[in-house]
């Protein structure tokens, strides 16, 4: 049955793709199964996370995105994540994404799949990972996860791309606080989008600022580099490595896309050139692995240990008569003696 479904997924058909998704994003026990079979025929998709805050035009511009990537390669397909936090019952988000992203239902080589997060074993990235992973087996050369940029959760979804957006709106960049340090550090390419907004200069010039001092610290054998050219449209490559470049856009008219394309091509090539390319995948799959490994470890903690014996314990540190320390060890003890029993 599996093996019919990936089949029919491999030949690009719609149907059985979004079953395979459907599956993945449930975490069923077939679509572990489904997921190995398909590693060996990922690797190839190029990964761009979108983060933002909300409302600041994160899937207008994805939309604007997926058709200027298209129109530009037409040979590759487009997949779109929208990894929204809100609950599928609130709705709004994710109903404005889908009446937003309906002018792309047209193209059949552009695929948009809304995902709430559940908090599913191995967290939120966990799922994005798998979802991309099937996007990429089924031949899609462009992977865009659009996720708000508020937490850990997020930055660890953003890890998994090759180019990372980060989305701002005119005003908010006044505060410094607007743009965290921690996100401005992910980003590959900076974008003040809603720049039919007063503001937008000073904004995209305060973002480049902080990219440039940011790089100067590191870099200042390249600074001569970075005054002229961090107007340039797309990144510029110094012996230092890749400056992002800050980009205005006026996402609902379709305005700044096409230089924002051009940046994000740009961008795989010098990930591409310089061995980068190679080094963020053998990141994201080290922090894949050492998530599943965690998440497998909790789950045969939880079956071996019984709840009792986590009772007793915290009963016995309230008492002070034991420390916490004293307590894992040992619940870890008994998780060692017991799974290898269970396992024997
Ligand atoms: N004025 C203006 N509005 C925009 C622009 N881009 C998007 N919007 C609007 O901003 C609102 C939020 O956009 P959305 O893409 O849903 O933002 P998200 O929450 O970051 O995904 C929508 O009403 C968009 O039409 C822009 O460049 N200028
Ligand atoms: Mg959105």
């Amino acid at each position: 049955m599996s093996s019919e479904l990936i089949h029919s997924l491999r030949k690009g058909n719609r149907l059985a793709l979004s079953r395979v998704l459907s599956q993945v994003e449930d975490g069923t026990k077939a679509s572990q199964a489904i997921l190995e079979k398909l590693f060996r025929a990922t690797g190839s998709a190029h990964k761009i996370g979108i983060t933002g805050p909300p409302g600041s035009g994160k899937s207008t511009l994805v939309n604007g995105l997926a058709r200027e990537l298209r129109r530009r390669e037409p040979q590759l397909k487009v997949a779109i994540i929208a990894v929204d936090p809100s609950s599928p019952f609130t709705g709004g988000a994710i109903l404005g994404d889908r009446v937003r992203m309906l002018d792309l239902q047209g193209d059949n080589q552009i695929f948009i799949r809304s995902m709430a997060s559940r908090g599913a074993l191995g967290g939120l990235a966990e799922q994005t990972e798998g979802l991309s992973q099937v996007f990429d087996a089924a031949g899609y050369g462009f992977i865009l996860i659009e996720t708000v940029g508020a937490g850990q959760s997020e930055v660890d979804v953003v890890n998994l791309a090759h180019t990372t957006i980060v989305v701002d709106t005119p005003g908010m960049g006044d505060d410094i606080q607007s743009i965290k340090a921690g996100i401005l550090e992910i980003a590959d390419i900076l974008v003040v989008n809603k720049a039919d907004r007063p503001g937008a200069d000073q904004s995209a010039a305060h973002l480049r600022n902080m990219v440039e001092m940011g790089y100067a610290a590191d870099y200042s054998a390249g600074k001569h580099l970075l005054s002229g050219s961090l107007s340039a449209s797309t990144g510029v490559v110094t012996p230092a490595g890749w400056i992002p470049p800050v980009l205005k856009t006026i996402a609902s008219e379709f305005q700044g896309i096409s230089e924002l394309s051009d940046a994000v091509l740009a961008h795989a090539a010098y990930l591409r050139q310089s061995g980068q390319w190679h080094a963020k995948d053998e990141a994201a799959i080290r922090a894949n692995i050492r998530r599943l490994v965690t998440a497998e470890l909790i789950g045969e903690f939880r079956q071996t240990v019984p709840a009792e014996l986590m009772e007793a314990l915290v009963i016995k540190v309230q008492q002070r008569e034991l420390a916490p320390n004293e307590a894992v060890r040992e619940l870890l003890a008994y998780n060692r003696i017991n799974s290898l029993k269970s396992s024997e």
